[in-house]
Order: C-alpha cells, then sequence, then structure tokens
C-alpha cells in the first residue's frame, strides 16, 4: 500500500477556459505560452529571473551572482545595489505616469484622495526625511501600526527609502500583541495615527501604542510619529511622540533613494503560529521587488488602463506585496479602501468598484461567502460591467463560492485567479494566468513560472495523482523568506527539517495539505495541523466543509475532529446557516446526510453545531484550533491575540440555542 498522507475524497469536474477576448490580449495568452515559461524557468530557474531582473526592474547597480543556495540559505542577486521606492515611484517620473494616480484611497466615512505619482513620490520623500530627524537610519527597524489610509503605505515606502526596515503590525491588534512584536523586532520607531474608522467606531491606534510602550516596555522605542486620522483626543509624549501634520510641511521634497544590497533587509512581517510567538519573516529587497512584481503583472494581466483593488489592509501580506509594492513597481493604479462590508453599508465594496471604475478586484473566500449570505441584490443594484478580473486568496475556495463569484460578480465573464500562497512566499506559488490557464473551481491551479512545486509524502515521495499529501516547493524563488527574525533555528525547523532532505533536495514545507490531479492542477485540501483521522483515514478539512457549503441552506461551515474512542476522532461540523434557513434537528440529520450523499459514510459528521459566525483571525480564517477545543469541551488553549471578535467564542461556547 502507498503511504497516502491526507484522503481526497471531493471531486470537482467543472472548467472554465479563458475568455477569447482577454486571451488574445493578455501578457501570457496560452497554455503553449505558460508551459514554454514553465520549462525554460524550469531548465535554468537563475537564468529566467536574472533576464526579468535586468528587463523589469532598475538597478542602480548590476549584480555579481543570480543565486547563492546553500540550504536553507538562499542569496538572490548578491552584489546588485537597488532601492524598491525608485522602482515603486522614481522610474515612473520620467514617464507619462508622473501625473497617473498611484493610489485611489476612499475613506469609510466617504472621504477620499487621489494620489499621483509625482505626489506620492513627494510625501514619501517628505516622510523619509522626518523619519531621518527622528534619528532612524539604514538598519533600523521601524514598527507601523496604521489605519488603511494612504499613510500607512507612504510610512513603509519611506522606511524603504532609507534603508530602514518596517514592521507593519496590523491596525486591529491589541497593544500586547504590538508590544510583542516590536520588542522582538528591536524597533527604533513607531508610525502610527490617532486613530482609524472601522466599521462606524473609531479605533484609537495612539492609546494602544501608548499603552504598548508604557513602563518602558519597549526601551528600543525612542520616537513616535502621529498621523492625524480620526482627530479623537490622544496624549503626545514631549519628546517622543511627533504630529505628522506638524512637522510635513517643513519636511524636504526630495530625498534620495539610499542605495541597498540585494539582500538588504526590505520588511520582517509577523505570522501567528498556531502555537508559541509569532514568528518574524524576513523579506530582502530585491527578489521580493522582483517576484511581487512578476506575478501581479502575469497573474492579473496588470495593464496600465487597469483600475486594480486588492481589498487586504496592508497589516497583512497580501496588503505589503499586492497593494504597495507589486501595483507601484507596476506602475498601476491601486484602489485603497478603509472601510470594510459594515450593517450601515453592506454593499460598499460594489460602491467603490462601481465608483472606480474597477477592473481587477482581489478579496478572500471569506468575504465571498459573507456577501453569498448578504444576498444578490446588493451586487445587482450596482454597475459592475467595469470589471475584468477576479482573484481570491487566503483561504480554500469552496467551489460553490467559487461558482457564485464567477456569475454574480464575474457575470459569467471573468477569469478568477484563485492565488495560493503564504506571508513566507513573499508573492504568488500556484496561481491561473488568466489569459492561459483554464480554472477549475477550487483549485489554485498551477505554479506560476519558476516555482517547483509538488505534493509528497513524508520521505518525500512524489504522490500519485489525486493522492493527498504536503505541499512543498523545491526550489528557492526569488521572494522567499530568508529566515526568521533572530531565530534561525525555527527557521530551519519549520520550513526546511519537516521532510527530511535527500541527496541535496530540500523541501520547503508549506505545512498545508493538497494534491495533485491528473491534469497537473494543485487542489489545496487545508493545513495538515487540522487533518481528520477517522478510523485510520486522514482527511483534509477542504472537502468536507466544501461538501456542506454546497447545500443550499449553510453559508459556511468549519469541521475538526473531536477524540473518539471507536474511531480515533469524529468530525464535528460547525455550520453558520444562510438568510433564510432556520436551525432544527431535522436540519442536522441532512446536512449528515447531504455529506455522505456527496463524499461517501466515511466522512459523515458525528455531529453538526449551527453557529451564529465562526471564530476567524483579523485576515479571515478560520480558527479551527479553537473550535478544536470546544468539540472537545476543553479549555480553550493557545494563543488568541489574532481572534478578530471574541464574543464570537462566548456564543459558541453557549452551545447552539437556535437549533432547540
Ligand atoms: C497570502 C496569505 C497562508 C495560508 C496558506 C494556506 C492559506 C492562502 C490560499 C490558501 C488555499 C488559496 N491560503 N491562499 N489556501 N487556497 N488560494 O494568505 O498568507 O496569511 O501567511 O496564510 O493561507 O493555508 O498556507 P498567510
Amino acid at each position: 500500500m502507498t503511504d497516502i498522507t491526507i484522503e481526497s475524497v471531493l471531486q470537482e469536474n467543472r472548467t472554465f477556459a479563458p475568455p477569447t477576448a482577454l486571451a488574445q490580449a493578455a501578457h501570457v495568452s496560452s497554455m503553449a505560452q505558460y508551459e514554454e515559461l514553465y520549462e525554460k524557468a524550469k531548465a535554468d530557474p537563475a537564468g529566467f529571473w536574472a533576464e526579468l531582473a535586468e528587463q523589469e526592474l532598475d538597478w542602480f547597480k548590476p549584480w555579481d551572482k543570480v543565486l547563492d543556495w546553500q540550504p536553507p540559505f538562499a542569496k538572490w542577486f548578491e552584489g546588485g545595489k537597488l532601492n524598491i521606492t525608485y522602482n515603486c515611484l522614481d522610474r515612473h517620473l520620467t514617464t507619462w505616469r508622473k501625473n497617473k494616480a498611484a493610489f485611489i484611497w476612499e475613506g469609510e466615512p466617504g472621504d477620499s484622495v487621489t494620489l499621483t505619482y509625482a505626489q506620492l513620490h513627494r510625501q514619501v520623500c517628505k516622510m523619509a526625511n522626518v523619519l531621518k530627524d527622528m534619528g532612524v537610519s539604514k538598519g533600523d527597524r521601524v514598527g507601523i501600526y496604521m489605519p488603511m489610509i494612504p499613510e500607512a503605505a507612504i510610512a513603509m515606502l519611506a522606511c524603504a527609502r532609507i534603508g530602514a526596515a518596517h514592521s507593519v503590525v496590523f491596525g486591529g491588534f491589541s497593544a500586547e500583541a504590538l508590544r510583542d512584536r516590536l520588542v522582538d523586532a528591536k524597533a527604533k520607531a513607531v508610525i502610527t495615527a490617532d486613530g482609524g474608522f472601522r466599521k462606524d467606531k473609531v479605533v484609537h491606534l495612539k492609546d494602544a501604542v501608548d499603552q504598548a510602550l508604557a513602563d518602558n516596555a519597549v526601551p528600543s522605542v525612542q520616537k513616535v510619529l502621529v498621523v492625524q486620522r480620526t482627530k479623537s483626543e490622544v496624549t503626545m509624549a514631549a519628546g517622543r511622540d511627533i504630529w505628522w501634520h506638524e512637522v510635513e510641511p517643513d519636511a524636504a521634497a526630495d530625498c534620495p533613494a539610499e542605495p541597498m544590497d540585494s539582500e538588504d533587509l526590505l520588511f520582517i512581517l509577523y505570522t501567528s503560529g498556531s502555537t508559541g510567538k509569532p514568528k518574524g519573516v524576513v523579506h530582502t529587497t530585491a527578489g521580493y521587488n522582483l517576484y511581487t512584481h512578476m506575478t501581479l503583472k502575469w497573474a492579473f494581466d496588470l495593464k496600465d488602463t487597469d483600475v486594480y483593488w486588492c481589498t487586504a489592509d496592508v497589516g497583512w501580506i497580501t496588503g505589503h506585496s499586492y497593494i504597495v509594492y507589486g501595483p507601484l513597481s507596476n506602475g498601476a493604479t491601486a484602489v485603497m479602501y478603509e472601510g470594510v462590508p459594515r450593517p450601515s453599508n453592506p454593499g460598499c465594496f460594489w460602491d467603490v468598484v462601481e465608483k472606480y471604475g474597477v477592473t481587477i478586484f482581489y478579496t478572500a473566500p471569506t468575504a465571498i461567502r459573507a456577501f453569498i449570505k448578504m444576498g444578490n441584490d446588493l451586487p445587482n443594484a450596482r454597475d459592475l460591467s467595469s470589471l475584468r478580473i477576479l482573484g481570491t486568496v487566503g483561504e480554500p475556495i469552496n467551489p460553490e463560492a467559487w461558482i457564485w463569484y464567477h456569475k454574480v460578480i464575474g457575470k459569467e465573464r471573468c477569469p478568477i485567479v484563485d492565488t495560493w500562497w503564504q506571508t513566507e512566499t513573499g508573492g504568488f506559488m500556484l496561481t491561473p494566468l488568466p489569459g492561459a490557464t483554464p480554472t477549475k473551481p477550487g483549485s489554485a491551479t498551477k505554479p506560476f513560472p519558476g516555482i517547483l512545486a509538488d505534493v509528497v509524502d513524508m520521505n518525500g515521495k512524489p504522490a500519485g495523482d489525486d493522492e493527498g499529501g504536503y505541499l512543498v516547493i523545491k526550489h528557492p524563488w526569488p521572494s522567499m523568506l530568508r529566515t526568521v527574525y533572530g531565530d534561525e533555528d525555527r527557521f530551519r525547523k519549520t520550513y526546511w527539517e519537516q521532510i527530511e532532505p535527500k541527496d541535496g533536495q530540500y523541501f520547503y514545507f508549506a505545512g498545508d495539505g493538497a494534491r495533485r490531479d491528473k491534469d497537473g492542477y494543485f487542489w489545496i485540501m487545508g493545513r495538515v495541523d487540522d487533518v481528520i483521522n477517522v478510523s485510520g483515514h486522514r482527511l483534509g478539512t477542504m472537502e468536507i466543509e466544501s461538501a456542506l457549503v454546497s447545500h443550499p441552506a449553510v453559508a459556511e461551515s468549519a469541521v475538526v475532529g473531536r477524540p473518539d474512542d471507536l474511531k480515533g476522532e469524529d468530525i464535528v461540523a460547525f455550520v453558520t446557516l444562510e438568510g433564510g434557513a432556520t436551525a432544527s434537528e431535522d436540519l442536522k440529520a441532512e446536512l449528515k446526510q447531504h455529506v455522505v450523499n456527496e463524499i461517501g459514510a466515511i466522512a459523515r459528521p458525528g455531529e453538526i453545531r449551527f453557529a451564529e459566525a465562526l471564530p476567524k483571525t483579523r485576515s479571515g480564517k478560520i480558527m479551527r484550533r479553537l473550535l478544536r477545543n470546544l468539540a472537545s469541551g476543553a479549555e480553550i488553549a493557545g494563543d488568541t491575540s489574532t481572534l478578530e471578535d471574541r464574543t464570537v467564542l462566548d456564543k459558541l461556547r453557549q452551545g447552539d440555542p437556535e437549533s432547540a
């Protein structure tokens, strides 16, 4: 018997070809062209990336060596000098793009600002000069704790301009979470705002910064730069805190971009491990610049005429790579929106699409499932005809959500680009190219050219067609994480030693279960930590959840294992219902049977629990770890600092009264 790591139980057979007109005009316009690029990159990865680095980026000094791979440490473009903000800003100023919109920003209360490349450049230079005055210099780390306002991007770019590394902490995180991250990064300064607007409330960011820094808890922080957004009352510490609007008018509008080595630290971004303290993922300059530039250009077929909108927050890697660096490096126009769908304005996303004529729209499955629950009237009441490409990221997208996105938002015209990647990978790893790749709902399709992805067992042996296993990457890529900040050991153990290297072959371990079908398409099955073992069958969460979501009454679901004497583990499914559906014991029985019909008896949930909402991280990922605790009646254990809404857990603890 082959060593099958995770069993695949659900098959999805629908395929969607790229629209002809879109394909004809696309950067990559056929499968043949994709395959040519893929094979070329596979045969000579260094040569492939070097050619693109020369074509697509501006360098102050060319590199000496494309790739130095001393596993698990990779260096790309060593000896080269560049500055990512030169590629994102300066080089556009000598072209017609000088007065092109770089960012179209809209605030939650409805205020808006457009920044051209020239204006953005000016603001970045000013803030860079202010940072210098604050004593920040090349090599220092700066914490950024901001709402979704243009100054968040300006702050990141201002750091990169002078060679300081930023560490953005999502503005929804608590003072404690902020403090831990500032301490770990030994940040010299913090850039924040008085507050931000979120779901019609003011989030008091400056107060949280004060709390984080209280009692000299972060001795490395010397200065705090504060942007005024909400005009709420804040305390300014004399000698430490500086108002941006007070220093901005006098700051010089020119600040040359610091020449950086290719491998100089660009940023640290903390990603929460399921246990233990968050990992500071380290990204460096040149490889990250190149990879985010190329992936956005090809996977979203980015053109100068596009109005591109990624709904993420800059506090996540998606915001770093695909709101700030990728779009600007390409000279694109990017929409930035402060708000999120909220009871007072559930259709706000579609208003923004209509108002600015968004052509490329990139969001997360959790948002799509929320839109489905809110009903089709909201999008149907807006003109969405400007859209040409849709994207998704963050979690596996259930085929039913994919189909809804395709029909109701894309009007069956827009390819869906399902991008699988991670904070650690810096950019898209598995993704369709919209003019080339036929898509299958629920599959992130194929590797980006230059990415050698595989599905293997614990010994590194490749799985057969449709056999589940571990998703790995077998060759370094330009934007891969370089280490875990200050913890090389954790870097090795987490990513490179889960599967033992053999004969010089190293495996980057992504921590996701996956299978590859006979057409070479990858299907992500969920995090390996979440795999459920029923009577010796190891089942991924994605497929059972998709089966549940395909029932008309179900809006969203999360399945976890609960220890069971007989089966090892039993499946407990947490389910939220569609607007019109009513919870009942009959519905529970029906849902169990539905899973049996869709998948088979092996996946029959032992228990269904109705819930009002599921516990999610602030970036929208379901926290199955907490549900696992609940399902087995245990106390909630481990880190809960990334939880979006604490009341969700309390409600779940009280059981599911609706089903009584
Ligand atoms: C970009 C981002 C990474 C984890 C990743 C996987 C899940 C992301 C996905 C996806 C299936 C996709 N994930 N995109 N799963 N299909 N298209 O989300 O980074 O926050 O570090 O999370 O998210 O489990 O390993 P990050």
